[in-house]
């Protein structure tokens, strides 16, 4: 296994490498050029920069996230092969600095939606938390309020240039229903793996977050049915997953376990995390601890260390304790000792 950490570059991050590397055991840094919008070629001079930084502390740099899909690709419009050729050179062009998975998703329009980005928890700390009933509210004031809370800084999914242009990208999935959605990620997909042969390289979808639709945008990789369609409508070795235990686990449906140990050896990347869901479908994220929430984080890495332990693992969102600002879910504290967390588990199965 080889445990990464999500760090969002200088300047913009709260976190520093050199705090990175005083948790135990991290290997890969896990990152992106966020100045990028979905579509734009990540050239080989602005790579070089960001891999150059962090290779200097020591880290590997194998793992994207996200090399960003543009809303042509998965609406299928006219433009969609020249915003596939633009994909496809910047893969081209991150093999030469030795990445081997790239994690990205394929929701319409949002990245992950929560309707509040510091609830407070009962131990004083803060957390994302979602509340069903807020999110019928309108996107545009959806988009203000976690731009807000971003203060600047970047936020994938969330850019302020596309934000900007809201109506008009609805407008662009007013047609697609989930059925075209489908075919237009297998039409990527297939466009993409005789380059991801080429250049050794998995793509490793997310899945969408909350697993479910929102603002009456279809959504697909919800369920573990909808990710054994995914696996089996491309199926090909670096057709692969990025197993979001919080993202899937977010629905009482999934079995987080389960899917981990079935789809195993798709599994490019992890990002291990927990939720705690409530009786009316709220959901709070809570600490990586498998009895604070109901992801089964436990029963999730122990499938990962016995079927596939080469695997790429991170810890995804934290709480906010001991007063860090930091970008939402993003903190030091929180996550290092999700790290360790994990860890721990994982160094008991070896024994
Ligand atoms: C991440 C996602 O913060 C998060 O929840 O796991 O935003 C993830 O980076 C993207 O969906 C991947 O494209
Ligand atoms: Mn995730």
């Amino acid at each position: 296994m080889k445990m990464g950490f999500r760090w969002y570059g200088s300047g913009n991050d709260s976190v520093s490498l050199d705090q990175i590397r005083q948790i135990p055991g991290v290997d890969e840094i896990v990152w992106a050029l966020h100045s990028k919008l979905p579509g734009e070629v990540w050239e080989k001079d602005e790579i070089k920069a960001a891999v150059d930084e962090i290779k200097a502390k020591g880290f590997g740099v194998s793992v994207v996230e996200s090399l960003n899909v543009h809303d042509d690709i998965k609406t299928g419009a006219p433009t969609r092969d020249m915003y596939i050729d633009k994909y496809i050179e910047s893969m081209r062009n991150l093999k030469e600095f030795g990445v081997k998975v790239i994690c990205y998703n394929f929701m319409p329009v949002f990245d992950w939606t929560r309707t509040d980005l510091f609830h407070p928890l009962p131990d004083g700390s803060t957390a994302l938390f979602y509340e069903k009933s807020r999110i019928k509210q309108d996107p545009k004031e959806m988009a203000e309020y976690i731009l807000k809370e971003c203060k600047g800084l970047t936020m994938p999914g969330w850019e302020p240039e596309r934000m900007a242009e809201l109506d008009s990208l609805f407008e662009k999935y007013s047609k697609i229903d989930k059925e075209t959605l489908w075919e237009n990620l297998k039409y990527f997909l297939e466009k993409l793996m005789p380059v991801c042969h080429e250049c050794g390289i998995k793509m490793a979808i997310h899945p969408d977050d909350p697993p479910w639709d929102i603002f009456g945008l279809p959504r697909l990789i919800t369920s573990e049915e909808n990710v054994e369609r995914f696996l089996s409508m491309v199926d090909d070795p670096c057709n692969c997953l990025t197993l979001c235990t919080g993202s899937l686990g977010a629905s009482e449906h999934n079995n987080i376990p389960a899917i981990a140990e079935r789809f195993a050896d798709r599994v490019a990347f992890a990002h291990i995390r927990n939720v705690k869901i409530y009786e009316n479908g709220d959901f709070s994220e809570v600490s990586h601890r498998d009895c604070d929430g109901d992801v089964g984080v436990l029963g999730v890495i122990k499938a990962l260390h016995d079927k596939n332990p080469e695997v790429y693992i991170r810890p995804d969102h934290g709480r906010h304790i001991w007063g860090e600002k930091c970008r939402p879910g993003y903190g030091l504290y929180d996550r290092a000792l999700g790290i360790m967390y994990i860890l721990g588990a994982w160094d008991m199965l070896e024994k």
